[in-house]
């Protein structure tokens, strides 16, 4: 452990950043310097600080800083940082951000040796320990953030300056990696990481950013819970490693509160960050049964698999009575053998019958097909634009295309080595928006970026876009994902 300076009171400074990532790319669909979404992990974690603060009488002082929708340079976030001096800086870390906050990392540390920094989030639970040796983090922590910064924030406090206490103490802290020092010798220590629970008590901190940064698609929108965690277990996807495979739920009637909340707070839109959120009906039904007492002011934008649309015909009718405005579907290929190889157990046919069902309720669609599985050949390509072309006929859809991207801690990755494909290094700013660094078994690199464009060009026509207007589909949505595509 690098030395650190406690104050020894029960005062704490904590400065938690967002850093941007290292591609340009901000999302989904996302036009940048226009679409931003508020970074909801860095908001749970300040509320549930808050709240033990005000419980145990600590004088805390947060700092939150949201580089890309603040648009921050990398100098300008350390000049803050200095500007605050705190005693802790928590980063949130995706794949995409990790090179850019190892810099950071190293340069606030060169500025004050003694400056305690904590990694989360995504890209931290996946690297884990690794980080401890390739970048100047002190620490790591995997899994949820709530619990575990109060615990690190105790451990602080509690050691008093004493290096030993801290690492003590730090071993209280779930998810927790860091590195001792005994007999001269050093060690990494790791904690098992803590449950993947969503308390329904807990209101993210939205009051605490700059609310008018946060537009997404043209609407004023605040991210928020519903579950945590997914039962899937598809190659490409990160989720089950980073919330694990049993789902946990926010109680229906804590769910409809915050979409008060978000409301009060001046948002038009809710966007549903949880990852299946018609997953179970039975917590579907009961809040259908809660809105009918208090419907919602806002409008939804959710995720969910098709199958469950598909296999409960209720499913669909009760999102669009729950005030669900947007679906988010996962199709991933239009070919069969490659929608297998995926593992996400799922058929064409119930991806046809569930947009069928879906636009039946008047929901707007994002289809996301993913290109670059380790077989994908240039005909399951082709199967993939006409699959899209054939729904957009039955369904009309917005197509959210992106890489299957090797992230580190997936099976997919697993598959591009056992295939013996060279990969790119394990903290490599990966964006699946942006052209792969990698060749797949039958498609180089440059060949994948042409197929991308084409598939593109050929679903957005000129005509198509007219149709999307034409049925209702906002305009943000439609200028954000079919931006500059359509040929004149
Ligand atoms: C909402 C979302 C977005 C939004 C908002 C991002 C934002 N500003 O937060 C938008 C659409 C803008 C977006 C963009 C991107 N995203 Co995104 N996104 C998500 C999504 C669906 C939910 C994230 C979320 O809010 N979760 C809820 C909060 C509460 O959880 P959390 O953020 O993980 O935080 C908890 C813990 O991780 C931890 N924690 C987090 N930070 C910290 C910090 C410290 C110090 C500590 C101790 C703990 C800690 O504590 C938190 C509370 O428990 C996830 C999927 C998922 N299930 O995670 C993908 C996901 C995070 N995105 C992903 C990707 C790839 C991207 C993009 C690179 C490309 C894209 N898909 O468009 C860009 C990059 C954007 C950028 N650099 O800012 C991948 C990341 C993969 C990886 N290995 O990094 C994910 C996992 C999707 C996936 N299945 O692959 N994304
Ligand atoms: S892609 Fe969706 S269904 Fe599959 S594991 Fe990830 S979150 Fe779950």
């Amino acid at each position: 452990m690098q030395g650190y300076v406690n104050k020894n009171s029960a005062a704490l400074r904590v400065t938690l950043l967002y850093p941007a990532s290292g591609t340009s790319s901000v999302g989904a669909g996302a036009v940048k310097g226009v679409d931003a979404m508020l970074p909801l992990g860095l908001a749970s974690i300040a509320a549930a600080l808050r709240d033990w603060s005000a419980r145990c009488g600590v004088n805390l002082k947060l700092q939150i800083l949201d580089m890309p929708a603040a648009g921050l340079t990398a100098m300008q976030v350390v000049e803050e940082i200095d500007r605050f001096d705190p005693d802790i800086i928590g980063m949130s870390v995706l794949t995409a951000s990790a090179s850019a906050a190892a810099q950071l990392t190293q340069a606030l540390k060169q500025v004050k040796p003694q400056r305690f920094i904590v990694w989360g989030g995504v890209h931290a639970t996946l690297a884990g320990e690794r980080l401890l040796r390739t970048t100047a983090a002190n620490a790591i922590i995997a899994g949820a953030g709530e619990k575990s910064f109060i615990r690190l924030a105790e451990a602080f406090l509690d050691a008093g300056g004493s290096e030993e206490t801290l690492c003590q103490r730090l071993k209280d802290v779930p998810g927790a990696s860091f590195v001792t020092s005994k007999d001269g010798r050093q060690k990494i220590v790791t904690v098992s990481a803590g449950n993947n629970e969503l308390d329904d008590t807990l209101v993210p901190a939205y009051e605490l950013f700059d609310l008018e940064q946060y537009c997404w698609h043209g609407y004023r929108t605040l991210p928020l819970e519903s579950h945590r965690g997914c039962r899937g277990n598809c190659s490409f996807c990160v989720v089950p490693r980073l919330s694990g495979c049993e789902v946990a739920s926010r109680s229906p009637g804590a769910f409809i509160n915050l979409l008060s909340v978000c409301s009060r707070h001046g948002a038009e839109r809710a966007y549903v960050v949880s990852d299946n959120f018609s997953g179970d009906p039975g917590w579907l039904s009961q809040l259908c049964t809660l809105v009918r007492k208090q419907p919602p002011e806002i409008a939804l934008e959710v995720y969910c698999r098709a199958d469950d649309i598909a296999r409960n015909k209720e499913t669909a009718r009760q999102l669009k009575e729950i005030g669900v405005r947007t679906v988010f579907v996962g199709v991933e290929s239009g070919d069969a053998k490659v929608l297998r190889s995926y593992s996400k157990n799922l058929s064409l046919r119930q991806i046809e019958h569930a947009f069928r069902t879906l636009a039946g309720e008047g929901l707007q669609i994002i289809g996301s097909f993913l290109l670059g599985a380790p077989d994908e050949t240039e005909e399951s390509v082709v199967a993939s634009i006409d699959f899209a072309n054939y729904l957009k006929s039955i369904a009309p859809f917005l197509l959210h295309l992106t890489f299957a991207t090797p992230y580190p801690g997936t099976k997919l990755r697993q598959c591009f080595e056992g295939e013996g494909l060279a990969l790119p290094d394990e903290d490599a700013p990966l964006d699946p928006h942006q052209a792969p660094c990698w060749c797949t078994k039958h498609l180089s690199r440059s060949r994948l970026c042409e197929l991308r464009d084409e598939f593109e060009h050929k679903f957005y026509t000129g005509e198509y876009v007219a149709r999307l207007r034409c049925v209702g589909v906002d305009e943000g949505m439609v200028r954000g994902f079919a931006r500059g595509l359509t040929r004149p």
